[in-house]
Order: C-alpha cells, then structure tokens, then sequence
C-alpha cells in the first residue's frame, strides 16, 4: 500500500528535492536550445509559476491548457502550474481549434500557456471561447511572451500547499468514439506511478539519459520523458520532432540510455539500427498498442536489447500491466504490475478461469475519474477500471492482449482478435506493417480483412494474397485467416502511434457499391 501525507504537491517532491538535498547541478534537461540543471529547471519554473500568479491572477484550482512539442520550457510551464496549485491540462500539438474549443470549454480553462509556433489553432479556439481569460506565449521575443515576463522574476517560489488528492492534471483521451474524455489525476496519482513501475519493471538509473517520442501532452510521455528519469536524478532529452527516423540519430547523437516509443517505432527503426552508434541503449519500453511478437524479435535481433511491454491508459495514468527484460514473454504484455490488480471478467461481471478471453478490469492506486462525463459508469465498476480491451490470463498468470473489446471480429460464430491476425501476418518477411478489421458479409456476418503495407522489393498481386493467407493459415486457426487482402502504401494512425482501424472500417464502408 502507498502511503501519501495529506499535504503534498508533486513538484516539491520530484523537481524542489533534488535541489533542495545539494544536487541541483545534476542535468535534468536537454533540448534542441537549452539544457537545464535541476536547478534551472527549478528557477524557470518558479519564475513561470510568478507570471502566472502575478501577472495572469492565476489561483488554486485554475485550469492552465498547455500546448506544444515536447521543450524543456513546456516542462517548466507544467512544473510552474504545479507549484502553483493550478491543474495543467496538456493538449496533443497536433489538435486543431474545433477539438481546442471543445477542451477549453469542457475543463472551463481558465489561463493558456502555448508555444508561439502553435499558436494559429489556439488564437482561432480562444476567439469562440468564453472562458479563456489569459493566453501567454513561450518560445517567443515578444515584450510581453513568458520569457521576458519570466526574466523579470525572482527565481524562488513558495509552491501552493496542495492537498494529496487535490486535482493537478487534466489528460484527454484521444477520443475515437465520440468527445474526448478528461480524465483527472491528483498530486497523489502523480507520485503513485513513479513509485510502482519504474522501481520495480523499469529500474531506472542515475547516470541514465531518457529519451523517446510520445508528447508530454500523452500521459504515456509525460510519465516516461519527464516525471520517471526524475524519480532518480536522472536527466532527459526532449525532441521537438520524435519520428522513428529522427529518434535514431537522436539516439546516438545524445547517447541515450532509455528509449520510450511505440512498437510501429520500433518495427520502422529495427532495420535501420545498423546506420547508427546505439551502443549507449540499454533499455527500451514499447507501450501505446500491444506488441506483436514479430516486432520484438526484430528489436532484439537488431540491437540485443529485449524490449519492455507495458499497458497503460489515460484513465489509470500509466503502466500498469508489464514485465522487466528477464520475464518477457512474446505475445503476452505481463503481469500486473505491483500496487495494481487485475482480472478478466466474463459477460455477467463474473472473473474468469485462466484461458478464458474477457474484459480486463484493473484496480489500483490511480483510476477513471472522468471530469463530468456520464461514460464514467461504464468505465468504473465496484471500484475496477474496464479499460475496453479483450484479454486472457494465461496459465502461467501473465496476461495476453487479444483487441479492444469494441474491435472483435466476429465470423460465421467465431470470435476472432484482428491483432492475432497482425501479429500472424508481420511474422512473413514481405509484410511491412499491416491491420486487421472486419468487413461486412451477407453470409458469414463479418469477414476478416486485412490491410497490408509490403517492405519494398515485393510484388502486390493475386499471388501474394494467396501467400499471405496461406502463411496465416499455417499459425493460427484455418478460421482466422483474411479471406480479403488489400495492399496500401500506409496505415492511418493517431499521434501516439495507434492504428485507427475504425478508420480501416469506414474505407470499408466507402469502398463497398
Ligand atoms: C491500448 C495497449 C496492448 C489498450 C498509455 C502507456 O496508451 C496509453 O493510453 P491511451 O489512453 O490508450 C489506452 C489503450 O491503449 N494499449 C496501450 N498500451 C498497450 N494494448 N498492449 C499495450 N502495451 O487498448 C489501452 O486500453 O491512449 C500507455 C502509458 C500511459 C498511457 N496513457
């Protein structure tokens, strides 16, 4: 059980304590302009943290959108709301103004921090927006941008002395079925997920330099590229552009230790490791969607290194099912990790016998707190997080990913998980990357249909389709296999690396006379 003082705020804990016990010169921070101490990155933030409250009226409790890449000043900006009891509500970069207005007006933000070349999606939002009262620009020259308010600052800061379970961070689903979801997290839930995966799964070192793609705004980044290095001193390198090509230079260029990416990253990088000095690498962490076994036997081939799965969600913060390096088990995600619990449920809510495929239910220290949504009854029931996702157990207690329950395909009265399918189809050495979904049929209900990138060097025609079915056919249930075959040049994905395949299922849709 954690234990939490009825007073806390997670910045003194994580950013004020290293400096205040003599090591604020230790790095913490690097970017494509700056690099921070922990000090400096201490003294920004204060400074922000008095604009906010001096120049902006910001009180405790105000809700402060934040937008841009990933910068060593967006950190500060998050750490100065926290030390100033506010509630950062971070917004992925690549948003545009309908989906700004509608979290500005859902979690009532009051005061916006925004990097300046960000700024055109965030004007045309706050010109429909009646509850925006401050907007401030970073990265910019101007007499009135947060830099120069923040010179004009003291580099101390009394933080706002917060209540354990007061509300800091409001995190937006990305919302593929109807309006993104706020989910609300406490100073608590904040130091919660630094003391449960990453001693444990991750174990982190002081000397380890973090790097990886996901934007702070994902709570998946957020978590893994600034809140976990600082859990031990350890520092972290923000890129403004993560792709996997950028991330592989970047790799070497700053000798990165910890890499934190999704598994489509790591199965675009894999054949190009050998351009680049990756000697630094010692960890990497795949989360975001479930990692085909085929992807991680490329990653290790390629660099040596097993990765570490884990699943998280926006609801419960971060990880909360993985493994460390010595228990990885292709095609499983893990086990619960310690401090959470987890269990499959069948139709009537009843827990399931290993082997048996149903709803995950989780319960833990962080959970589902929807910022004034009706889905939150569907989400939480008697105190376990439903996460939408089919899983089994398996005998061996780990816990095996089979779809989002909303994404089962079901065929002449079979169940089949489209990413079984995938993680079939990426094991044949033509296939590049690749989706599953059902498609409409008149005789069996759904058939399966699969979307096929080819790496280059490969032929997409009838005798490749006939390949491809066959090769499935051979590993998983004769059943399973796609009776339809498209070839495409790309798959439509979120910023976060995920497959839209209800995207996949309206081409279909388009597509049909
Ligand atoms: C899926 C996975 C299988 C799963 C996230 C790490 O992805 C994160 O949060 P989101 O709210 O999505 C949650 C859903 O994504 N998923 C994530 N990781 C895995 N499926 N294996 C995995 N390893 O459907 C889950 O319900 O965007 C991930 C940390 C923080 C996060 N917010």
């Amino acid at each position: 059980e954690l234990q939490f003082p009825e007073r806390l705020n997670c910045a003194s804990e994580l950013l004020d304590a290293w400096v205040a016990s003599g090591q604020g010169d230790r790095l913490c921070i690097q970017g494509v302009d700056v690099s921070w101490t922990y000090a400096q990155l201490q003294a920004q933030a204060n400074a922000i943290a008095h604009v906010l409250v001096e120049d902006f009226g910001l009180l405790p409790g105000n809700r402060v959108l934040l937008r841009g890449a990933n910068t060593p000043q967006l950190a500060a900006c998050w750490f100065a709301i926290q030390k100033a009891g506010a509630i950062a509500v971070a917004t992925m970069p690549l948003l545009r103004a309908k989906e700004l207005g509608q979290i500005l007006d859902k979690a009532q933000v009051s005061h916006a921090l925004c990097d300046e070349r960000l700024s055109e999606e965030l004007l045309l939002a706050q010109a429909q927006s009646p509850v925006l009262k401050s907007l401030c620009f970073y990265h910019s020259a101007a007499p009135d941008g947060l830099e120069a308010r923040a010179a004009a600052k003291p580099g101390d800061f009394s933080n706002v002395d917060t209540a354990a379970d007061d509300c800091c961070l409001i995190a937006f689903t990305s919302g593929t079925t109807g309006a993104p979801k706020g989910c609300m997290h406490f100073h608590r839930d904040v130091l919660a997920i630094c003391r449960c995966w990453p001693p444990h799964l991750l174990k982190p070192q002081a000397d380890d330099v973090f790097i990886g793609s996901p934007p702070l705004a994902f709570t998946f980044g957020l978590g893994g590229l600034l809140l976990f290095p600082m859990t031990v001193g350890a520092s972290t390198v923000l890129l403004e552009k993560a792709s996997p090509e950028a991330l592989l230079p970047a790799i070497a260029k700053y000798r990165a230790t910890v890499c934190f990416t999704a598994p489509t990253s790591y199965r675009v990088m894999a054949p190009q490791v050998g351009q680049f000095d990756l000697s630094s690498l010692r960890k990497c962490v795949s989360a975001g969607e479930a990692l085909p076994a085929a992807t991680r036997a490329l990653w290790k081939e390629a660099t040596g290194i097993e990765l570490i799965d884990g699943i998280g969600a926006t609801e419960l913060l971060h990880i909360f099912i993985s493994h460390d390096e010595a228990h990885a088990k292709p095609g499983a995600t893990g086990r619960p990790v310690p401090g959470y619990r987890a269990c499959i449920l069948g139709e009537e809510g009843q827990v399931l016998p290993p082997g048996q495929v149903g709803r995950l239910a989780v319960k833990g220290p962080t959970g589902c707190r929807y910022l004034a949504d009706p889905r939150q009854q569907g989400y939480v029931l008697n105190g376990w997080n439903l996460t939408g996702d089919a899983y089994l157990m398996d005998e061996e207690a780990c816990f095996v990913y089979q779809a989002r329950t909303d994404d089962m395909i079901i065929s002449g009265g079979y169940n089949i998980a489209g990413p079984e399918v995938e993680a079939a189809l990426l094991l044949h050495p033509a296939v590049a990357e690749c989706g599953v979904v059902g498609q409409a049929d008149e005789a069996r209900g759904q058939i399966v249909k699969a979307f096929v990138v080819l790496r280059p060097g490969h032929v997409a025609d009838a005798a490749m389709v006939k390949a491809l079915q066959d090769f499935v056919k051979a590993q998983v249930a004769p059943y399973k296999y796609p009776r339809a075959v498209e070839f495409c040049s790309q798959l439509p994905r979120t910023e976060t690396g995920k497959l839209q395949r209800f995207r996949l299922r309206s081409d279909l849709l388009k597509a049909k006379p």
